[in-house]
């Protein structure tokens, strides 16, 4: 049995209820010996993934296509009944890098072109500008959280506020089908608010300069921020466009206090290049969006990487980090964390050092290894963090770790003691990954971070770690949408079919619509796709 290392959180609740269905269904196979599997079908989820986000595009949902990103709505089923979940639509764009800087496509910086297609986060407050397409398209993203899943809904009849049918969107721990969830997600007829009157996260993007398209200094800055992010669990401030220079935990004794010294993201060759000489160039931002289920700060922009791209994206109990590294061949670069003597008390384990070592600016011995997953645990709480890797351009990352307040080495950026600072480094020669110097070859590096509460144990936070590499397999039924049309698929029972007109029924038996094709018993689920009005023909899946 695992605790939640979410206890001050209201939510946590979900999580227990989930692990007391487990138990429930575990003693009803034990007692039954012979349950069917359908009656062991649990009337909420029984997922253990506290931190986790789903995701499902537009192409993987076409019958929300065409809808109005305020328009999408997601439910759970709770013991049959509905509850409505907060979901937020990401929309995406496929655009050029120069578009985003708001400069001409012949604009170069250190002879690196900028104008190269992107797909990216949309938003009308930068120069990347609102989506081309303003309802759901196939590139959009639906998000929601995979703590919020329900049960599986079975013959329940659409929620109040609802038009069309539903996509059962279900959420299934890999290697563990008893370890599933269901949402429920429909088009809304405008009456439903679809962050169901919730606000996980909060994200103020302020300049001090002022407006962004205005006065933000695309070719040649700095340009200082006072930006703040307010997760459940975490607080995040930025100083300028690459420098997370502050983090704090909002729970236990040091709630509020200020844990790091910075996020570092540098070529460590005579510092010659690090998140300082990145702001001082070109740069611009391509999307600052706030809530209500994550937020989203992504940019360009570092010295003669102008295609470089790092997006943040924040949950109300952890963070990701991507970097897309654009660039031409370099010696080698890291992203790492360098805490401040506020964390001096945690224990830094990973692979290598599975029983920890201290956090207290005393330097230790952490064997290299492959950086996947690494924690700090403490009296203050606790830090997951995982990582994954998508890296042609050179071979693999290894593990950065120093705890020493005189270091040898020197401290490019911010204080000059590196506290408990850990990360992942490309120490080999890099390839040119910039496709400004048309350049294939990449470097994808992400990372999450889950802060968490003090009593977490160790071997919750390494699982909190590691399931952001496993992350759980999306399976997407139904297409629900705004109502009939030609193409539409649902998947249903044959007496729900019936019910909508799609069937027809003789006592327990049913037929399609318009194709007349023999579907079963009525209690039997099948597919069916409109070909034509009125025309409904039985597929394999939707
Ligand atoms: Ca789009
Ligand atoms: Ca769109
Ligand atoms: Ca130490
Ligand atoms: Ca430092």
């Amino acid at each position: 049995m695992t605790t939640t290392p979410f206890d001050a959180h209201p939510r946590s609740r979900t999580a227990r209820r989930a692990l007391a269905a487990t138990a429930l269904v575990l003693a009803a196979t034990l007692v039954g010996g012979g349950t069917s599997v359908e009656a062991q079908t649990p009337g909420q989820s029984t997922l253990d993934r506290p931190a986790d986000s789903a995701v499902v595009t537009g192409q993987r949902a076409p019958g929300l296509v065409g809808v109005a990103p305020n328009r999408v709505v997601a439910f759970r089923a709770v013991n049959g009944q509905w509850q409505q979940i907060p979901v937020q639509v990401d929309e995406r764009k496929s655009t050029t890098m120069a578009a985003v800087y708001g400069l001409p496509t012949t604009q170069t910086f250190y002879g690196s072109s900028i104008n190269v297609p992107v797909n990216v986060y949309a938003d009308p407050n930068t120069f990347t500008g609102a989506d081309t397409d303003p309802n759901v398209d196939a590139d959009d993203e639906i998000v929601f959280m995979a703590r919020d899943a329900g049960g599986a809904a079975g013959t329940l009849a659409a929620p109040t506020g609802t038009t069309g049918n539903r996509i059962e969107v279900q959420l299934t721990e890999p290697g563990t089908t008893a370890s599933t969830g269901y949402v429920y997600l429909f088009a809304s007829n405008g009456s439903l608010d679809p962050a169901a009157g919730r606000r996980y996260v909060d994200y103020q993007f302020r300049l001090t300069s002022g407006d962004y398209k205005a006065t933000y200094k695309r070719t040649d800055g700095p340009n200082p921020e006072n930006s703040a992010v307010t997760g459940t669990t975490y607080t995040a401030h930025y100083a300028d466009r690459w420098t997370m220079d502050g983090f704090a935990l909002r729970q236990g004794p040091q709630a509020n206090v200020d844990m790091i010294d910075r996020v570092k993201y540098d070529i460590q060759l005579a510092c010659a290049r690090n998140e300082n000489t990145f702001n001082d160039e070109e740069g611009a931002f391509v999307v600052n969006k706030s809530g209500p289920v994550r937020a989203i700060r992504s940019y360009v922009g570092s010295n003669s990487g102008p295609n470089t791209q790092n997006t943040q994206v924040f949950y109300d109990n952890s963070f990701v980090t991507t970097v897309d590294l654009r660039v031409h061949a370099i010696p080698n670069v890291g992203a790492h964390l360098d805490l401040g003597r506020a964390a001096y008390g945690m224990t830094f384990r990973n692979a290598q050092v599975p029983n920890g070592v201290p956090v207290d600016g005393q330097p230790d011995t952490v064997p290299a290894g492959t950086p996947n997953w690494w924690t700090y645990s403490g009296p203050q709480g606790g830090l997951a963090i995982g990582a994954t890797y998508n890296v042609d351009a050179t071979s693999g990352p290894t593990t950065w770790y120093e705890d020493d307040t005189t270091p040898a080495n020197w401290q490019c950026t911010g204080d000059g003691e590196a506290v408990g600072d850990s990360g992942a480094i490309f120490a080999s020669w890099i390839n040119c990954t910039d496709p400004g110097l048309s350049c294939t070859q990449k470097l994808n590096a992400s990372f999450r971070v889950v802060p968490t509460a003090p009593a977490t144990s160790p071997a919750d936070l390494q699982r909190y770690a590691e399931q952001y590499r496993n992350p759980l397999t999306i399976a997407v039924n139904g297409q629900g949408g705004p109502g009939p049309g030609p193409g539409q698929c649902v998947l249903a029972t044959n007496q729900q079919h019936t019910t909508a007109g799609r069937a027809t029924t003789f006592v327990v038996w049913a037929w399609a619509v318009g194709s007349g094709e023999y579907l079963g018993a009525t209690w039997e689920s099948t597919s069916l796709r409109q070909t034509a009005a009125g025309v409904w023909a039985r597929v394999t899946a939707c």
